[in-house]
């Protein structure tokens, strides 16, 4: 039997992006390229950008926050670390936890895993509880995902409830731009 090749193992993740400093639409583009151009990544669907009050730590600006579905043969762990080297490559600093930052990638899912690991918990701890990341996922969850009904229901409910501000700010179409990276 012929051995798997890399490419024929590849696997769905969802990854939540926010930016709250300096121009926020272009460092969200300027991560989805990145992660894009790299090899074992290809970019499936982006949400709309959605403006978004910050939750947590509350004095500090509005966020845009989206979320992206991807094809990877990258492993979990590889894929965020990617996400993290992107992060510093776009000039994240780490200092206030829950803070103002130029960009955050969250791995929020990959295919059905569960995971709790030092660097890695999936599904992502929080998720479920943030409309603004519930929100832009039932944009691009694929149709056929088992999570589907449990996203798009605590999606409404948070919508419902408003106690995150969260409004559609702008749909985008990016991936015409970027063309393929082949891999
Ligand atoms: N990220 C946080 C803390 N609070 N609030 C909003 N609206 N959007 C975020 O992406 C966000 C936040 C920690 O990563
Ligand atoms: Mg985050
Ligand atoms: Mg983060």
């Amino acid at each position: 039997m012929d051995a798997l090749s890399p490419l024929d193992r590849r696997s769905v993740a969802y990854i939540a992006l926010g930016s709250n400093m300096g121009d926020r639409e272009e460092l969200l583009r300027q991560a989805v390229e990145r992660l894009n151009e790299r090899p074992g990544i290809e970019v499936l669907r982006l949400s709309g950008l959605y403006e978004t009050d910050p939750v947590g730590y509350t004095d500090q600006p509005a966020f845009l926050n989206m979320v992206i579905a991807v094809q990877t043969s990258l492993s979990p762990l590889e894929l965020l670390r990617l996400q993290l080297e992107v992060e510093q490559i776009l000039g994240r600093v780490r200092d206030i936890r829950w803070g103002p930052r130029t960009i955050d990638l969250d791995l929020l899912l990959y295919e059905d895993i569960s995971m709790d690991d030092e660097e890695l918990t999936l599904p992502h701890p929080r998720m479920m509880e943030r409309a603004f990341v519930l929100v832009p996922l039932n944009d691009v969850l694929a149709q056929d995902d088992v999570r589907g009904e449990q996203v798009s229901e605590a999606a409404k409910a948070a919508l419902r409830d408003g106690k995150e501000g969260i409004t559609l700010w702008k749909t985008i179409n990016w991936l015409k731009e970027f063309g393929h990276s082949g891999n």
